[in-house]
Protein backbone atom coordinates (compact mmCIF):
# COMPACT_ATOMS: atom_id res chain seq x y z
CA UNK A 1 0.00 0.00 0.00
CA UNK A 2 1.26 3.69 -0.70
CA UNK A 3 1.11 5.21 2.51
CA UNK A 4 1.36 9.49 2.00
CA UNK A 5 0.51 11.99 5.39
CA UNK A 6 -1.51 14.00 2.88
CA UNK A 7 -4.13 11.29 3.02
CA UNK A 8 -4.41 11.84 6.85
CA UNK A 9 -4.28 15.32 5.97
CA UNK A 10 -7.29 15.75 3.71
CA UNK A 11 -9.28 12.61 4.98
CA UNK A 12 -8.86 10.51 2.36
CA UNK A 13 -7.31 7.10 1.06
CA UNK A 14 -5.68 6.68 -1.45
CA UNK A 15 -3.21 9.71 -2.76
CA UNK A 16 -4.71 10.51 -6.17
CA UNK A 17 -6.53 14.14 -6.90
CA UNK A 18 -9.21 14.79 -9.62
CA UNK A 19 -7.73 18.08 -11.21
CA UNK A 20 -10.14 20.74 -10.86
CA UNK A 21 -11.18 21.52 -14.71
CA UNK A 22 -12.98 24.33 -15.68
CA UNK A 23 -16.37 23.56 -16.65
CA UNK A 24 -15.88 20.25 -16.57
CA UNK A 25 -15.06 19.02 -12.96
CA UNK A 26 -19.08 19.11 -11.43
CA UNK A 27 -20.25 16.86 -8.47
CA UNK A 28 -20.87 13.81 -10.40
CA UNK A 29 -17.44 13.60 -10.96
CA UNK A 30 -16.30 14.90 -7.80
CA UNK A 31 -18.04 12.43 -5.84
CA UNK A 32 -17.36 9.31 -8.43
CA UNK A 33 -13.05 10.23 -7.53
CA UNK A 34 -14.37 10.71 -3.76
CA UNK A 35 -16.19 7.70 -3.60
CA UNK A 36 -13.27 5.67 -5.12
CA UNK A 37 -11.10 6.91 -2.14
CA UNK A 38 -9.40 9.93 -4.16
CA UNK A 39 -10.10 13.68 -3.57
CA UNK A 40 -12.84 14.66 -6.22
CA UNK A 41 -13.36 19.09 -6.92
CA UNK A 42 -15.71 20.77 -8.11
CA UNK A 43 -14.30 23.13 -10.63
CA UNK A 44 -15.52 27.00 -10.04
CA UNK A 45 -15.73 27.60 -13.51
CA UNK A 46 -19.36 26.94 -14.31
CA UNK A 47 -22.86 28.60 -15.21
CA UNK A 48 -21.89 31.24 -12.03
CA UNK A 49 -21.43 31.47 -8.59
CA UNK A 50 -24.65 30.15 -7.83
CA UNK A 51 -24.49 27.16 -10.11
CA UNK A 52 -21.40 26.13 -8.22
CA UNK A 53 -23.16 26.84 -4.70
CA UNK A 54 -25.62 24.11 -6.11
CA UNK A 55 -22.60 21.88 -7.39
CA UNK A 56 -21.25 21.81 -3.79
CA UNK A 57 -25.19 21.03 -2.42
CA UNK A 58 -25.41 18.21 -4.88
CA UNK A 59 -22.03 16.73 -3.92
CA UNK A 60 -22.48 16.67 -0.56
CA UNK A 61 -26.11 14.15 -1.30
CA UNK A 62 -23.50 11.81 -3.79
CA UNK A 63 -20.63 11.41 -1.23
CA UNK A 64 -19.85 11.28 2.29
CA UNK A 65 -16.53 11.30 1.49
CA UNK A 66 -13.75 14.41 1.77
CA UNK A 67 -14.33 16.80 -1.72
CA UNK A 68 -13.20 20.15 -2.52
CA UNK A 69 -13.59 23.05 -4.79
CA UNK A 70 -11.25 24.67 -7.33
CA UNK A 71 -10.74 28.13 -7.56
CA UNK A 72 -9.64 29.83 -11.01
CA UNK A 73 -8.47 33.04 -9.69
CA UNK A 74 -9.01 35.25 -12.83
CA UNK A 75 -12.27 34.50 -13.53
CA UNK A 76 -14.47 37.44 -13.22
CA UNK A 77 -16.43 36.40 -9.86
CA UNK A 78 -13.63 34.66 -8.34
CA UNK A 79 -13.79 36.94 -4.86
CA UNK A 80 -17.69 35.91 -5.00
CA UNK A 81 -16.58 32.66 -4.60
CA UNK A 82 -14.23 33.09 -2.61
CA UNK A 83 -16.88 33.91 0.29
CA UNK A 84 -19.48 31.72 -1.53
CA UNK A 85 -17.16 28.38 -0.48
CA UNK A 86 -16.96 29.57 3.15
CA UNK A 87 -20.57 29.98 3.45
CA UNK A 88 -20.75 26.49 2.31
CA UNK A 89 -18.61 25.18 4.79
CA UNK A 90 -16.02 23.62 1.99
CA UNK A 91 -13.27 22.22 4.07
CA UNK A 92 -11.02 21.90 0.76
CA UNK A 93 -9.55 24.08 -1.55
CA UNK A 94 -7.47 24.38 -4.30
CA UNK A 95 -6.69 27.54 -6.49
CA UNK A 96 -4.97 27.73 -10.12
CA UNK A 97 -3.74 30.81 -12.68
CA UNK A 98 -2.65 33.05 -10.36
CA UNK A 99 -1.82 33.80 -6.26
CA UNK A 100 -4.48 33.23 -3.75
CA UNK A 101 -2.59 35.58 -1.51
CA UNK A 102 -5.86 37.97 -0.68
CA UNK A 103 -8.15 35.18 0.36
CA UNK A 104 -5.74 33.34 2.23
CA UNK A 105 -6.63 34.86 6.00
CA UNK A 106 -10.13 34.33 5.44
CA UNK A 107 -9.87 31.06 4.00
CA UNK A 108 -7.41 30.26 7.26
CA UNK A 109 -9.88 31.29 9.70
CA UNK A 110 -12.29 29.28 8.34
CA UNK A 111 -10.16 26.17 8.83
CA UNK A 112 -9.88 25.51 5.07
CA UNK A 113 -7.10 23.80 3.79
CA UNK A 114 -5.54 25.60 1.13
CA UNK A 115 -3.81 23.64 -1.68
CA UNK A 116 -2.79 26.12 -4.67
CA UNK A 117 -1.36 25.43 -7.92
CA UNK A 118 1.90 26.58 -8.66
CA UNK A 119 3.82 26.32 -12.21
CA UNK A 120 7.52 27.29 -10.40
CA UNK A 121 9.22 27.22 -6.94
CA UNK A 122 8.85 31.26 -6.58
CA UNK A 123 5.41 30.87 -5.92
CA UNK A 124 5.24 27.36 -4.11
CA UNK A 125 7.74 29.31 -1.62
CA UNK A 126 5.42 32.22 -1.29
CA UNK A 127 2.13 30.14 -0.94
CA UNK A 128 4.01 28.31 1.82
CA UNK A 129 4.84 31.61 3.84
CA UNK A 130 1.09 32.24 3.21
CA UNK A 131 0.00 29.26 4.97
CA UNK A 132 -0.88 26.97 2.42
CA UNK A 133 -1.22 23.25 3.86
CA UNK A 134 0.43 21.58 0.98
CA UNK A 135 1.47 22.75 -3.23
CA UNK A 136 0.04 21.30 -6.58
CA UNK A 137 3.01 21.85 -8.63
CA UNK A 138 1.91 21.37 -12.13
CA UNK A 139 4.30 20.87 -15.05
CA UNK A 140 3.61 22.16 -18.57
CA UNK A 141 2.52 18.93 -19.89
CA UNK A 142 -1.08 19.49 -18.23
CA UNK A 143 -4.33 20.47 -19.89
CA UNK A 144 -5.81 23.96 -19.62
CA UNK A 145 -3.67 26.98 -18.31
CA UNK A 146 0.26 25.99 -18.12
CA UNK A 147 3.25 27.07 -16.70
CA UNK A 148 6.09 27.28 -18.50
CA UNK A 149 8.44 24.13 -16.44
CA UNK A 150 7.30 20.42 -16.87
CA UNK A 151 6.48 17.87 -14.55
CA UNK A 152 9.85 16.37 -14.56
CA UNK A 153 12.16 19.35 -13.33
CA UNK A 154 9.70 21.40 -11.42
CA UNK A 155 8.72 18.48 -8.90
CA UNK A 156 12.21 17.40 -7.76
CA UNK A 157 12.86 21.32 -7.56
CA UNK A 158 9.21 22.43 -5.48
CA UNK A 159 10.24 19.42 -3.25
CA UNK A 160 13.32 20.47 -2.74
CA UNK A 161 12.47 23.94 -1.70
CA UNK A 162 9.20 23.78 0.07
CA UNK A 163 8.80 21.93 3.86
CA UNK A 164 4.72 21.49 3.22
CA UNK A 165 3.46 18.28 0.87
CA UNK A 166 4.00 18.58 -2.92
CA UNK A 167 1.77 16.96 -5.23
CA UNK A 168 2.36 16.76 -8.74
CA UNK A 169 0.32 17.32 -11.29
CA UNK A 170 1.01 17.89 -15.14
CA UNK A 171 1.45 14.47 -17.68
CA UNK A 172 0.59 12.11 -14.86
CA UNK A 173 -2.40 9.33 -16.22
CA UNK A 174 -0.98 6.22 -15.03
CA UNK A 175 0.93 3.96 -12.64
CA UNK A 176 3.84 4.68 -14.43
CA UNK A 177 3.53 8.61 -13.83
CA UNK A 178 2.32 8.15 -10.16
CA UNK A 179 5.34 6.27 -9.13
CA UNK A 180 7.82 8.63 -10.65
CA UNK A 181 6.35 11.71 -8.92
CA UNK A 182 6.20 9.45 -5.71
CA UNK A 183 10.27 8.90 -6.33
CA UNK A 184 10.48 12.55 -6.96
CA UNK A 185 8.82 12.85 -3.31
CA UNK A 186 5.41 13.76 -3.96
CA UNK A 187 2.87 13.00 -1.95
CA UNK A 188 0.03 12.60 -4.50
CA UNK A 189 -0.42 13.05 -7.67
CA UNK A 190 -3.61 15.44 -9.46
CA UNK A 191 -4.98 13.56 -12.58
CA UNK A 192 -7.07 15.40 -14.80
CA UNK A 193 -7.65 14.53 -18.61
CA UNK A 194 -7.83 10.78 -17.84
CA UNK A 195 -10.92 11.59 -15.57
CA UNK A 196 -12.26 13.19 -18.47
CA UNK A 197 -12.66 9.58 -19.84
CA UNK A 198 -14.30 8.78 -16.56
CA UNK A 199 -17.97 7.33 -16.81
CA UNK A 200 -19.19 9.88 -14.45
CA UNK A 201 -17.87 12.78 -16.14
CA UNK A 202 -21.01 14.60 -18.15
CA UNK A 203 -19.21 16.46 -20.81
CA UNK A 204 -19.87 15.69 -24.29
CA UNK A 205 -19.58 12.62 -25.92
CA UNK A 206 -18.00 14.27 -28.91
CA UNK A 207 -15.16 15.53 -26.10
CA UNK A 208 -14.63 11.78 -24.86
CA UNK A 209 -14.15 10.64 -28.52
CA UNK A 210 -11.45 13.54 -29.09
CA UNK A 211 -9.43 12.31 -25.89
CA UNK A 212 -10.01 8.52 -26.78
CA UNK A 213 -8.69 9.24 -30.83
CA UNK A 214 -5.82 11.66 -29.34
CA UNK A 215 -2.31 10.74 -30.34
CA UNK A 216 1.09 11.83 -28.26
CA UNK A 217 1.21 15.03 -30.38
CA UNK A 218 -2.39 15.75 -30.29
CA UNK A 219 -1.94 19.17 -28.38
CA UNK A 220 -0.77 22.23 -28.87
CA UNK A 221 -0.24 25.65 -26.62
CA UNK A 222 -2.21 28.52 -27.55
CA UNK A 223 -2.58 32.05 -26.30
CA UNK A 224 1.14 32.72 -25.27
CA UNK A 225 1.29 36.28 -27.20
CA UNK A 226 -1.91 37.21 -25.08
CA UNK A 227 -0.23 35.83 -21.69
CA UNK A 228 -2.45 33.11 -21.22
CA UNK A 229 -0.94 30.05 -22.36
CA UNK A 230 -3.36 27.13 -22.89
CA UNK A 231 -2.85 23.29 -24.03
CA UNK A 232 -5.98 21.98 -25.61
CA UNK A 233 -6.37 19.36 -28.42
CA UNK A 234 -5.50 20.62 -31.92
CA UNK A 235 -8.49 21.03 -33.58
CA UNK A 236 -9.82 23.77 -36.40
CA UNK A 237 -10.16 25.98 -33.49
CA UNK A 238 -7.08 25.53 -31.74
CA UNK A 239 -5.12 25.51 -35.22
CA UNK A 240 -6.97 29.05 -36.38
CA UNK A 241 -6.30 30.65 -33.03
CA UNK A 242 -2.66 30.17 -33.21
CA UNK A 243 -2.61 31.38 -37.11
CA UNK A 244 -4.44 34.46 -35.75
CA UNK A 245 -1.57 34.70 -33.32
CA UNK A 246 1.05 34.59 -35.89
CA UNK A 247 -0.13 36.91 -37.76
CA UNK A 248 0.55 40.56 -36.65
CA UNK A 249 -2.69 42.46 -38.38
CA UNK A 250 -4.67 40.55 -35.99
CA UNK A 251 -5.27 42.42 -32.92
CA UNK A 252 -5.19 40.90 -29.77
CA UNK A 253 -8.78 41.85 -28.90
CA UNK A 254 -9.92 39.70 -32.08
CA UNK A 255 -8.21 37.11 -30.69
CA UNK A 256 -9.69 37.09 -27.87
CA UNK A 257 -13.01 37.49 -28.81
CA UNK A 258 -12.54 34.13 -31.13
CA UNK A 259 -11.41 32.43 -28.02
CA UNK A 260 -14.75 33.72 -25.98
CA UNK A 261 -17.15 31.09 -24.66
CA UNK A 262 -15.09 28.29 -26.40
CA UNK A 263 -14.54 25.45 -23.55
CA UNK A 264 -17.99 26.04 -22.38
CA UNK A 265 -18.86 24.96 -25.97
CA UNK A 266 -16.84 21.98 -26.53
CA UNK A 267 -17.70 20.80 -22.92
CA UNK A 268 -21.72 21.54 -22.88
CA UNK A 269 -22.49 21.34 -26.95
CA UNK A 270 -19.61 19.15 -28.06
CA UNK A 271 -19.25 21.74 -30.55
CA UNK A 272 -16.43 21.09 -32.81
CA UNK A 273 -15.35 24.33 -33.07
CA UNK A 274 -14.99 24.55 -29.39
CA UNK A 275 -11.70 24.31 -27.36
CA UNK A 276 -10.97 20.49 -25.94
CA UNK A 277 -8.43 21.54 -23.22
CA UNK A 278 -6.55 18.30 -22.25
CA UNK A 279 -2.87 17.17 -21.52
CA UNK A 280 -0.15 15.62 -23.08
CA UNK A 281 -1.17 11.86 -21.79
CA UNK A 282 -4.58 12.15 -24.13
CA UNK A 283 -2.62 9.68 -26.21
CA UNK A 284 -2.68 7.05 -23.07
CA UNK A 285 -6.29 7.22 -22.36
CA UNK A 286 -7.69 4.33 -24.46
CA UNK A 287 -11.16 3.92 -22.77
CA UNK A 288 -14.29 4.93 -20.80
CA UNK A 289 -14.34 3.51 -17.42
CA UNK A 290 -15.82 3.98 -13.77
CA UNK A 291 -13.62 6.55 -11.79
CA UNK A 292 -13.03 4.25 -9.40
CA UNK A 293 -11.11 1.99 -11.93
CA UNK A 294 -9.13 5.20 -12.60
CA UNK A 295 -8.19 5.49 -9.38
CA UNK A 296 -7.32 1.59 -8.60
CA UNK A 297 -5.54 1.59 -11.82
CA UNK A 298 -3.14 4.71 -10.69
CA UNK A 299 -2.32 3.52 -7.27
CA UNK A 300 -2.49 -0.53 -8.22
CA UNK A 301 -0.44 0.44 -11.31
CA UNK A 302 2.39 2.59 -9.16
CA UNK A 303 2.22 0.21 -5.93
CA UNK A 304 3.26 -2.88 -8.70
CA UNK A 305 6.09 -0.59 -10.25
CA UNK A 306 7.42 0.11 -7.26
CA UNK A 307 7.82 -3.27 -5.27
CA UNK A 308 9.50 -4.10 -8.40
CA UNK A 309 12.11 -1.09 -8.43
CA UNK A 310 14.60 -3.19 -5.92
CA UNK A 311 14.83 -5.24 -9.48
CA UNK A 312 16.32 -2.35 -11.02
CA UNK A 313 19.44 -2.77 -9.16
CA UNK A 314 22.11 -4.93 -9.61
O1 LIG B 1 -5.49 26.95 -13.65
C1 LIG B 1 -5.02 26.01 -14.23
N1 LIG B 1 -5.51 25.54 -15.39
C2 LIG B 1 -6.60 26.04 -16.04
S1 LIG B 1 -7.57 27.31 -15.53
C3 LIG B 1 -8.53 27.16 -16.88
S2 LIG B 1 -9.89 28.16 -17.14
C4 LIG B 1 -9.68 28.87 -18.65
N2 LIG B 1 -10.77 29.08 -19.34
C5 LIG B 1 -10.72 29.64 -20.54
C6 LIG B 1 -9.53 30.00 -21.08
C7 LIG B 1 -8.42 29.81 -20.38
C8 LIG B 1 -8.46 29.21 -19.15
C9 LIG B 1 -8.08 26.14 -17.64
N3 LIG B 1 -7.01 25.54 -17.15
N4 LIG B 1 -3.96 25.33 -13.72
C10 LIG B 1 -3.32 25.71 -12.53
C11 LIG B 1 -2.15 26.54 -12.84
N5 LIG B 1 -1.90 27.68 -12.28
N6 LIG B 1 -1.18 26.27 -13.71
C12 LIG B 1 -0.30 27.30 -13.69
C13 LIG B 1 -0.79 28.19 -12.77
C14 LIG B 1 -0.26 29.46 -12.39
C15 LIG B 1 0.33 30.30 -13.32
C16 LIG B 1 0.77 31.55 -12.94
C17 LIG B 1 -0.40 29.88 -11.07
C18 LIG B 1 0.04 31.13 -10.72
C19 LIG B 1 0.62 31.95 -11.65
O2 LIG B 1 1.07 33.21 -11.34
C20 LIG B 1 0.88 33.63 -10.05
C21 LIG B 1 1.24 35.07 -9.83
O3 LIG B 1 2.34 35.30 -9.30
O4 LIG B 1 0.40 35.91 -10.18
Amino acid sequence: MIKSKICDMLGIRLPVIQGGMAWIADASLAAAVSNAGGLGLISSINAGTEAVREEIRKCRKMTDKPFGVNIMLQAPNAAEIAEMVVEEGVKILTTGAGSPAQYMEMWKAAGIVVMPVVASVALALKMQALGAAAVIAEGAESGGHVGEIHTMALIPQVVDAVDIPVVAAGGICDGRGAAAAFIFGAQAVQVGTRFIAAEECTVSQYYKDQILKATDISTIVTGKTLGHPVRSLKTVFSKTFAKMEADPSVKPEEILAYGTGALRKAVKEGDANGSFMAGECAGMVKKIEPAKAIVDDIIGGAEKILAQAPGLLA
